[in-house]
């Protein structure tokens, strides 16, 4: 059996999982730049400028839509009439299915239900601005049509359709843009494809087959990085972002180095920090949690389940409220990061109707309000958001953030956005603003009334109504110098 080690010495990057709900978090993911890199990457050689230019389209749009979708979609979270404990998309690891079993659920794999056109049309009609999808998960099978493995959904299943080339057409229609998650390192179905063991990341990760056993540069030279050059060249202009996920040990500067080639080649293309070999890539990638104070100076963006899976599980019904869904993404926007949040369409393809339904939801609230969240930066306050507390501490010793939850705020160069959570009563005061206020209105108000306010030294005072205008949040907008 190979015996892999997690990569932790080498990256900070911290699996865990909450036994209560299942759910894989990511902690402290920050990567630590190598000035070794074997491969400079383009995010070592552009300017700022160029980074900025190449950034530009992801830090205006705040809001985008994971799909989780593949062969585990069928199984649902049941392996052999018991119920497997843990996410949908790692129930072939959890449930230690041997390889020919997985593979074999491939012959009744027919989403007939799926539509490009359908998924689209709800991403967009959530206000996201663009979609990233699994393209292949750890389970190794790919969601598109590959000519370097046959384990794939046009070759190995009845469907014989690529659903990442239709959703590339519709995005392409529908205007929004479309990126691709790809597990370049665990492969549970590929020889010497990277394998770890969930919930217990202090023992060295296996794999629980034979048929897994191999060589990983092998792996990678027959499979991923062939499969990568795939998706980078059979899509015209997307992906516009490749989203790699639990780099291991296995993957050494030296051989992340020849994947930083392939994606030096594609020079508009936006990466996260999950590559391995010590490249920090684009973006920082906190999962299932919002930072406290966001990642000053660096892009990121929060994955993000509705309910306790990113793979379809037919009994988790605990769906998080449109309420916290929507704080989230304007708590998100308001510390300068994008929220990636997940659907996970079952075995036909359809998306579970809790899912639609709260996308519509804020939809809504974005058809009114988005102004707020699109092309906004991070609060010009900050205390706003909660504090430290002086007693409870987090796993790691450091204090634990106490959020708050009466308002947040984002801006543009001439405006302060206030997203009010709590109806402050008949008045909202705000200290230590930096700028002049020339005007106050709300944005659910179609007439955008003026309301009177005052503008004291550094600090302003508006007069608002009895009650809110919208019962999650009311956006209150400060026309500033
Ligand atoms: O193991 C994966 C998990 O299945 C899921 O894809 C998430 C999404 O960010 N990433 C990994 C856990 O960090």
């Amino acid at each position: 059996m190979t015996m892999l080690r997690f990569i932790a010495p080498v990256l900070p990057l911290f699996l865990f999982f909450s036994s209560s709900v299942g759910v894989a978090q990511v902690e402290g993911e920050h990567i630590a730049t190598s000035a070794s890199h074997p491969v400079a990457a383009i995010q070592d050689t552009e300017t700022p400028a160029q980074h900025d230019a190449r950034m530009a389209w992801w830090r205006e749009a705040r809001f985008g839509m994971f799909i989780h979708w593949g062969l585990y979609s069928e199984l649902a979270g049941t392996w052999n009439g018991k119920q497997i404990p843990g996410i949908g998309e790692w129930i072939m690891n959890n449930a230690s299915i041997p390889v020919a079993n997985y593979k074999a659920l491939a012959n009744h794999f027919n989403p007939t239900a799926f539509s490009a056109h359908d998924i689209v049309a709800l991403a967009k009609s959530a206000g996201m601005k663009y979609i990233v999808i699994t393209a292949k998960h750890h389970d190794g099978f790919a969601m598109f049509d590959s000519k370097v493995n046959a384990f794939n959904i046009v070759q190995a299943t009845p469907f014989h359709r690529d659903p990442i080339r239709e959703l590339a057409v519709e995005c392409r229609k529908q205007g929004i843009k479309l990126g691709f998650y790809y597990s370049q390192d665990q492969d549970w179905t590929a020889p010497g494809g990277s394998a770890y063991k969930t919930g217990n990341h202090d023992l060295p990760s296996h794999h629980w087959d034979k048929a897994q056993d191999g060589d990983f540069a092998t792996y990678l030279h027959t499979k991923a990085i062939p499969q990568l050059k795939e998706l980078l060249s059979n899509y015209g202009d997307f992906p516009v972002v490749i989203w790699f996920d639990t780099p291991t040990a296995d993957m050494t500067p030296e051989l992340a180095g020849e994947i930083v080639t392939l994606l030096n080649q594609h020079p508009n293309l936006i990466w996260n920090n999950r590559l391995g070999g010590g490249y920090e890539g684009d973006t920082n990638t906190p999962e299932q949690y919002i930072p406290a104070k966001g990642y000053p100076g660096r892009d990121w963006e929060a994955c993000m389940t509705m309910n306790d899976t990113w793979g379809y599980k037919s009994y988790d019904n605990n769906f998080k409220s449109t309420e916290t869904l929507l704080r989230n993404l304007i708590d998100i926007a308001s510390k300068g990061g994008n929220y990636l949040l997940n659907i996970g369409p079952d075995a036909k393809g359809n998306v579970p109707l809790p899912e639609a339904e709260r996308l519509h939801q804020m939809g809504k609230w974005l058809a009114v309000n988005g102004e707020a969240i699109y092309g906004t930066q991070a609060t010009l306050f900050g205390a706003e958001d909660g504090s430290f507390s002086a007693t409870e501490k987090e796993k790691d010793g450091k204090p634990k953030f106490i959020p708050a939850w009466n308002w947040r705020s984002t801006t543009t160069p001439h405006k302060i956005y206030i997203e009010l959570f709590t109806w402050p009563g008949r008045n909202f005061h705000l200290d230590n603003v930096p700028r002049h206020v020339t005007g106050a209105y709300f944005l659910a108000d179609p007439a955008h009334k003026p309301l009177k306010f005052e503008d004291k030294s550094n600090a302003v005072d508006v007069h608002l109504p009895a009650a809110a205008l919208d019962p999650i949040a009311t956006v209150l907008v400060l026309n500033t110098d």
